[in-house]
This record gives structure tokens, sequence and C-alpha cells, in this order.
């Protein structure tokens, strides 16, 4: 673990050539050493939070490296919750690597790791870990719905949640405490067991409720995992193209062409979808298609949306996808490629068809795709708490068990130290998601994901 005694410091904007490159560096203590540095560095004591205009002078060379907008945080009122000060100098790479280099020769001073500022703020008791997380999704938001997600993350709207599931489970465990510490007050106890009964079925709903908002939440958070599948030959590698506006994937009258699938990533009406192309399912087989089509089935169990696709002038009918798969995909679309080969259109009212060479029909099936997206997030309505990260929802699994094992413990009578066993596992793992469980693995592999000068 790195030390939290050190001073850190890093670009804390994108690198490269900039207008403005702001440099923040983190200390336990008043930052004094940075007195050479700052020449008018009393003057930005004094002025918390103000930005100051000040040369820099490089200890070294003497040197003046720029003149610049500089701005002091005294702890605990900065991200970190230390004292912050960040640098705002002309964004040139020889000006930034010039003040990093000074930095780097003060004693105690070092560059931060990823996510290391934030890690600090977490310790520090400025964010919990979901807020964290929030923040690290805020950061990389490409879509509105992901920048709305990450935004009820930082503001603490699910932590304020998962503390008053905590704070539910508490009182029950303070409830079953009075009884184990009192085991002749039957009567008091038989009632308090029934309100243990009582709190924990109103916690097992709303934990139900959150976990069945995963699904909307994943979409939200992550994207819209679209395959084109089909049988060879059908035009899927043409309707990727078309769909991206761009040659991505090869396209030629042979079948068999693709054989590893191809996964893209674009915007539809603000949607994020996840565009995978694949190899053709069908039976003649050589080995290297075999494993293509191993893969294709694997990509098509994680989908959210199957377009399966079938030539309109094809005596041949649609895949039949559970066969091919030995299960159900919840979300399956026929469509039908090549309409340009029909002699009229629309002869395939109820599927959708489209032609990747005239283009008709490639509007509908967008707006296709745009309303099974919209669909996935209708699921959670606007006001509600939802969940959106893998972590979340096993934590809330775990939680989960713990409560019905509860419910299970008090309906066969099992003694209140049981009980409160069962109990104690829930309140652990909602514990834990939060961060109120020191637990630096998770710590770790979550900070480690945050961009350096985050
Ligand atoms: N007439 C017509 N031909 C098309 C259309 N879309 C694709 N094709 C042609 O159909 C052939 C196969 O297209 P691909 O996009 O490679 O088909 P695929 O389904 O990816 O094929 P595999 O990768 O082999 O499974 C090519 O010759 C395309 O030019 C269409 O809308 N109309
Ligand atoms: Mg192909």
């Amino acid at each position: 673990m790195p030390n939290l005694k050190d001073s850190i410091f890093a670009l804390a904007s994108a690198p490269g050539r900039a207008g403005v490159a702001i440099i923040r560096i983190s200390s336990f203590e008043q930052p004094n050493p940075l007195k050479e540095l700052i020449p008018r560095f009393n003057k930005l004591i004094e002025s918390p939070s103000k930005l100051i205009l000040s040369k820099l002078i490089s200890s070294q060379t003497n040197e003046v490296l720029d003149e610049c907008l500089v701005v002091y945080f005294r702890a605990p009122k900065s991200f970190t919750g230390e004292h912050v000060v960040e640098i705002h100098c002309h964004g040139s790479e020889f000006i930034v690597q010039s003040v990093l280099k000074e930095l780097s020769l003060i004693d105690g001073y070092r560059l931060a790791e990823p996510g290391e500022f934030s890690k600090r703020a977490f310790l520090n008791g400025k964010m919990d870990l979901i807020q964290a997380e929030g923040l690290l999704a805020l950061v990389n938001a490409h879509s509105k719905h992901q920048f709305e997600a990450a935004k009820k993350l930082t503001d603490g709207i699910l932590s304020k949640k998962i503390d008053t599931l905590r704070v539910q489970l508490l009182e029950c465990l303070s409830l079953l405490s009075a009884s184990i510490d009192f085991p002749d007050e039957k009567e008091t106890n038989a009632i308090q067991l029934q309100v243990v009964t009582k709190k924990n079925t109103a916690l097992k709903d709303s934990l139900n409720k959150l976990l069945g908002s995963y699904e909307s939440g994943r979409v939200r958070a992550d994207g819209y995992k679209v395959i084109l599948a089909g049988p060879p030959n059908v035009g899927k590698s043409s309707l990727l193209n078309a769909l991206l506006g761009e040659q991505r994937a090869i396209v030629s009258d042979q079948a068999g062409t693709t054989r590893d699938y191809i996964n893209t990533t674009m915007m539809l009406g603000g949607r994020l979808i996840h565009l995978t192309d694949m190899a053709g399912i069908h039976d003649d087989l050589t080995k290297l298609e075999s494993d293509g089509i191993e893969l294709a089935k694997k990509q098509m169990l994680t989908a959210d949306l199957v377009l399966n696709i079938q030539i309109s002038n094809s005596k041949d009918s649609f895949l039949d996808l559970k066969e091919v798969l030995g299960t159900e995909l919840t979300h399956i679309k026929n469509c039908y490629s090549k309409s340009d080969l029909l002699a009229s259109d629309g002869q395939y009212q109820s599927d959708l068809s489209f032609s990747v060479i005239t283009s008709g029909g490639l509007d509908s099936l967008v707006e296709y795709i745009e309303s099974s997206f919209d669909g996935a997030l209708q699921s959670v309505g606007k006001g509600d708490v939802f969940i959106t990260n893998y972590r979340h929802k096993l934590s809330l699994e775990s939680a989960l068990t713990g409560v019905k094992k509860t419910l299970e413990a008090i309906q066969v009578g099992h003694s209140e130290e049981i009980i409160s066993f069962e109990l104690q596992e829930s309140n652990r793992f909602l514990s834990e998601l939060i961060g109120f469980v020191d637990h630096e693995e998770v710590f770790t592999e979550i900070f480690s994901r945050f961009c350096l000068g985050k």
C-alpha cells in the first residue's frame, strides 16, 4: 500500500498540448516545500481557494519555468481532504514536464499512482466507495445515460439508500441482542421477533427491488449489446458497415467471410450501442468455422438484442436460435436483408426488412434498436434508485441471502443468536458495499481503474 504520508502530485488534466494544464499536489501537511517553486507561496497560503498569479522558479537553475495561476485548498476543504495545491500552467509538454521534474526533486514528494487522489479522498471520508466508483464512471461517461447513472452514484443517492437499509438491519440486530441479554422476558422478546420479521420482510422487498433494477441500470451505464446473427452470406457484415457508416468488416460474396466476431461501439440518438458482427451459423463446418461459431454463440448469450437475419428471397427459414444455443434468448428480432432483391417491397409486413444497397428499411431498423434500448430502461421509474455495477449486484445478492436466511431462521424457531448471525452477514455485505469495512483488495482494484491524476 502506498505511503499516506508522502506528498503526491500528477498532471490532473489530459496529457498533450493544451491551453492550460493542471498539476495537482496533495500533502498530509501544509506544503511548505513548495516555497521555492512558488515565490508567492505566503500569499497563496493566506488566501485559500483563491487563484493567485505567480511565477514558477526552478530550484536547480533559478530560471522562471512559467507564470501561471496557483490555488491552495486548505485541509480538509479539498478534493482529497488533505492540503491541495493546483498549478494551472501553460499547457506545453515542456512546461508540464519541467514542473513535474521540480516536484519530484522535493524530499517526500512523488508521482501519484492512478486513482491515488480519489483513494485519499475516500480514506479521508470525503466520499464512500460507491461515490468513488461513480466518479470513475463520470469521468468515463460517453453518453447522457451514462452521465446520469454516474451522477446518481456521486450524488450519494444509492449510498443513502444502502445506508438506510443498513440502519434497519442494525435496528433488528439491537432488538435481537436485547432478547439475548434478557432471555426471561418471553413476552417482550416474542413481540420484538415480530418486529424483526416485519423489518426483514421490508428489507427483502427493498433488496429485491434494487436487484431488479440492475438490467436497466446496466444498459444505462454500459450500453446495449446488439448482435447480428444469421446464416453465412445474409449480409451481416454489410449491415454492420452500413450502421457504422464505415467499412469496418470485410464483405464478400463468399460464404464464411467473417470467422471471428467484430465488436464495435456506436451512438444511436445518444444511446450507447455495442454492435457485434460474427460468423454465419450453419451445419456444414470446417474446424475454423466451427471455432468461430462457438465464439458467436457465447456472444449471443450475453446480448441484449439479437437481430436474426435471413435473406428476403431465401427459401430457408430463420435460424432456430433456441436450438442453436440450447437455451431461450429473451430478445430476438427476425429481419430480412437484401430487400432490393424482391420485386416489390413490404412483402414481409410482420418482420423488419432492409437493403444495404438501397438503404431502404435501415431507418426502421435503427428505430427498432432505439426503441428496444428505451424499453430496457423503462423497467425503472424516473425517480427510482437503481444499480448499475456488477460489484453492487453481487453484494446486494449476498445481503439478500442473509435476510432470507434470517426469515427462515425465525420461521423454524431458531435461537436469537443464530438469527443474529445471519443478519450480521447481511450487514457485512452492505457495509462492504459502501466501503465501511476495510477491504484493501477491493479498494486497490477499484482505484487502480482510475486514470493518473484523478
Ligand atoms: N443485393 C444485395 N446484396 C447484399 C446486400 N447486403 C449484402 N449484400 C451482398 O451479400 C454478400 C455477403 O455479404 P456479407 O455482408 O459479407 O455477408 P455476411 O452475412 O457477413 O457473410 P459471412 O461473413 O460469410 O457470414 C456480399 O456480396 C454483399 O455485397 C443487400 O442489401 N443487397
Ligand atoms: Mg460477415
